[in-house]
């Protein structure tokens, strides 16, 4: 079996250029997954901002949920678990896109392999500020409230919410910190799977312990990376496009 992970595709539903390029660059990979993929698990992260009102979608991300369904419609099998971006699922991607959909862990023996896949946010080292901002943006009554309003202002509020909790100024130190909460735990969850997948740090890393794998798919705003376990043997790939 071939198995695809990737996370932190931060793809906008309103792009600058840089955000046109990385989604043609998505777009491009996913293409090439086509017939080849029997499973892509898209680790959170994967739109900057999402939210499905009972019948409105957001049209910036046409592309990608065309792109996804076609997939799906080949034979692919689509797992995605949720962010810190992206949570609020409801149901349009299960019922019109064919995905499951892990409110928290995507946990299953593939191969072999017992693998544990979680976006990582909420095992970031001493980040209490950002765990007080999770639980508030994932209240109910929260989410009902942004359900009532017109989505072009309701997108508008929640691009800012967005952008207050982007990573892009974090001091080194901090970064590092939260990396190693990554790791910390990925190493106390190895002692219960094989191999331990995280996104959210935008740093691909593959660690090797004595009790199996700790694997973090990187991000595709720097990095274009992704993990390919092709019948339970692990790699981790950086995605490079076709010459023009
Ligand atoms: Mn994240």
């Amino acid at each position: 079996m071939r198995i695809y992970i990737v996370s932190d595709f931060h793809l906008k539903f309103k792009e600058k250029q840089e955000d046109t390029e990385r989604r043609l660059r998505i777009l491009e990979f996913l293409s090439s997954l086509e017939n080849q993929a029997d499973m892509l698990i898209l680790n959170g992260d994967i739109f900057d901002l999402w939210y499905a009102w009972n019948s409105v979608i957001i049209r910036g991300y046409f592309p990608i949920l065309k792109k996804l369904s076609e997939l799906q419609e080949k034979g692919t099998r689509l797992v995605m678990t949720a962010g810190n971006h992206d949570f609020w699922f409801k149901d349009f991607l299960k019922n019109e896109i064919g995905m499951e959909i892990y409110p928290k862990s995507f946990i299953e023996e593939l191969d072999g392999n017992k693998i544990f896949v979680n976006h990582g946010d909420w095992f970031t080292a001493n980040d209490w500020r950002y765990k007080l901002f999770r639980s508030l943006i994932r209240n109910k009554l929260v989410m009902k409230f942004f359900e009532l309003l017109h989505p072009d202002i309701a997108l508008g509020i929640g691009k800012m919410l967005s952008r207050s909790s982007r990573d892009r100024k974090m001091p080194p130190t901090l970064k590092r910190r939260k990396e190693e909460g990554l790791v910390k735990f990925a190493q106390k969850a190895l002692e219960k799977y094989d191999i331990v997948v995280l996104g959210h740090s935008h740093s691909p890393k593959l660690e090797k312990f004595e009790n199996g794998i700790y694997v973090n798919s990187g991000d595709w705003i720097e990095h274009n990376s992704y993990i390919k376990i092709t019948d339970g043997k692990l790699e981790l790939l950086e995605y490079k496009t076709k010459e023009k």
